[in-house]
């Protein structure tokens, strides 16, 4: 299993942990032995100064033990604790590094329920193997070799019981680890519906949607308490089954010791010891149903973990090929690029060709769903095409170190998404070296410069609940700021604008001028698209259009029907006329 090889740094705590559980166990096995030499050689013999002396020796040992006790649990602590610690890590840098076909297979939630809920199950898993799970078979196995020593004609029904409650125990384990997956997969289904409905809370009221989704909440939450039910009250079969063979096993040694006392073939110290070793046993078995439910759940969590560790981390992530030592000139050319994506059939972009020329600009427009936004997600990389090929500065992409690549781009996707943190932090999130002025020039350029120096804290105002909270335009030209404060190649705007009023946009695209940079804006507005240098109309993943705002006026009916639903049956006129 790859989740534990991130104990191997803590082996010798381990070590350390183990020896002074076994100090605690080796003392605690030897008490029922002094205990029956007590009885045999002073309480029979009253021979008072044997017993005193034994019995501070007793309690010595009893100090010892507890001590050991306490060192053990100190240690078993600090491993179970750093190994979550590192193996929180390890996940999260591994996420990381998911590229988003990756994503599309492993929904978010159940990664969170994977990073919280089942490294914690590993946790104490480790913590309990370290302090109880490892004490119970040992308590056990040395109980019974105890026995055997100290009276083994007594002893003997052990043997006669033991592989039967190992059997019954395996099985155990078997079908409890089946259940276990099955409860945190609910935990999953849990927390995806719950994390739905905190970022939706607002649509959810807005819609009165509360009855439906507490009842669908309420469905959900139940089926979790059902299967955590089912898989616990499993469990506990457990304990019955092996009170009731152990306490037979003590009627036998009292029944065969009675009639072996009479016939002096045995002594009462021997009977009252291997009776004491026997519920030894018993409550050992006892905390079983306990460890089989904790080995179970951590064998589910485990290979939930393991299913993370074990993806292969995608090419497109790996930041292989070839090194991009200059900055981009930006020529970019489509040739026959057809995408899906990966959980789905359905063709998103159907042989799209077009090429943009450096510091061009190239509007593109389409209805709603035509695939717009997912053919920007092919450019820095984030999917990547199924068929054709995109090149830029004549080069496949597909042979460009992603992370240099995206580097050089600048994205403003089309939900403004900022972080907490300060403004300032997140406009660095475009570049981390840029200086004071930097950020503010591109701030500036994005037209929000003004509106941040407003705020009462200016650009150190956090974002968010407990600060500024931002309008929709506002967050749109936070983030066109962070993508260009990086002076990129290639300015991606999906829809970016569209929060915008008329004057405040034409000011920004007049001020990207600055940047030298090939932009590509996805917009609905002919206002955004008509100083483009080229104007492209997608539809249905296909590109059905291609010109100049007057060329496509004049050959294209679609653009001249979006134009005049836009701009009024007079006002076309007018511009036809003033052309
Ligand atoms: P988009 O590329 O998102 O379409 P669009 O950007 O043109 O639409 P809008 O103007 O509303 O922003 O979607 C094209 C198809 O791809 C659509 O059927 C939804 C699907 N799709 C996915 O399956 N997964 C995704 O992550 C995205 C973004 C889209
Ligand atoms: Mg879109």
């Amino acid at each position: 299993m790859n989740s534990f090889k991130f104990l191997k740094p803590y082996r010798m705590t381990m070590f350390v942990a183990i020896f002074f559980l076994l100090l605690e166990l080796v003392v605690e096995l030897f008490q029922p032995y002094i205990l029956s030499k007590i009885i045999n050689n002073g309480i029979v013999h009253k021979d008072l100064a044997y017993v005193s002396k034994w019995g501070i020796i007793m309690i010595v040992l009893s100090v010892v033990a507890f001590l050991a006790g306490v060192l053990n649990t100190f240690y078993a602590t600090h491993v179970a604790q750093s190994y979550s610690f590192v193996l929180r890590k390890t996940l999260f840098e591994k996420v990381q590094s998911f590229s988003f076909t990756t994503f599309s297979f492993l929904p978010t939630s159940s990664i969170i329920t994977r990073l919280t809920n089942d490294v914690s199950q590993l946790q104490s898993a480790v913590f309990m193997s370290l302090r109880i799970i490892l004490r119970a078979p040992l308590i056990v196995t040395g109980s019974v070799i105890m026995a055997l020593i100290l009276n083994w004609k007594l002893s003997f029904i052990l043997f006669l019981i033991l592989p039967f409650l190992f059997m019954f125990l395996n099985w155990m384990v078997k079908k409890g680890r089946g259940l276990f997956k099955n409860v945190q997969e609910n935990v999953d289904v849990v927390n995806s519906v719950l994390r739905e409905n905190l970022v939706g809370m607002k649509l959810i009221k807005a819609f009165v949607r509360n009855d439906y989704e507490n009842k669908r909440f309420q469905h959900i939450n139940k089926n979790l308490k059902q299967k955590t039910s089912v898989a616990l009250r499993t469990m506990e079969i457990t304990m019955p089954v092996m009170l009731l063979f152990m306490n037979a096993s003590i009627l036998v040694v009292l029944w065969f010791g009675n009639s072996k006392v009479h016939t002096h073939e045995t002594n009462i110290g021997d009977i009252v010891a291997i009776v004491n070793y026997i519920s030894r046993i018993t409550s050992s078995f006892s905390v079983f149903s306990f460890i089989i439910s904790a080995f179970s759940r951590m064998r589910a969590s485990s290979e939930r973990i393991d299913e993370i560790l074990t993806i292969e981390e995608d090419l497109i992530e790996k930041n292989e090929g070839n090194n991009l030592r200059n900055r981009l000139e930006g020529k970019i050319q489509f040739h026959q690029v057809s995408f899906r994506y990966p959980n789905s059939d359905k063709e998103v972009l159907n042989n799209i060709s077009f090429l943009a020329y450096p510091e061009q600009t190239i509007a593109i427009l389409g209805s709603t769903g035509s695939g717009k936004t997912s053919l920007f997600q092919l450019i820095p990389r984030l999917y990547e095409a199924d068929g054709g090929s995109i090149l830029i500065d004549d080069q496949d992409i597909r042979k460009m170190n992603s992370k240099q690549l995206r580097g050089q781009i600048g994205y403003v996707p089309q939900e403004a998404l900022l972080f907490t943190g300060t403004i300032k932090e997140n406009l660095l999130m475009g570049r981390e070296d840029a200086t004071d002025e930097e950020v503010y020039l591109a701030a500036k350029h994005a037209q929000i410069h003004e509106t941040i120096l407003s705020f009462p804290n200016g650009y150190e105002s956090k974002i968010g609940q407990k600060g500024v909270n931002l309008s929709g335009g506002q967050k749109q030209r936070l983030a066109i700021a962070r993508a260009i404060i990086r002076k990129p190649s290639i300015l991606l705007l999906d829809d970016s604008t569209s929060a915008l009023d008329l004057k405040t946009e034409a000011s920004l695209i007049e001020a990207l001028k600055n940047y030298k940079c090939t932009t590509l804006i996805i917009t609905q507005k002919i206002t955004t698209a008509k100083n483009a240098d080229k104007i492209l109309i997608i539809d249905e993943g296909q590109l059905v259009e291609e010109g100049t705002h007057d060329s496509l006026l004049n050959s294209s009916k679609l653009y001249k029907a979006i134009y005049y639903s836009q701009y009024g049956k007079e006002e076309l006129m007018d511009v036809k006329g003033a052309n």
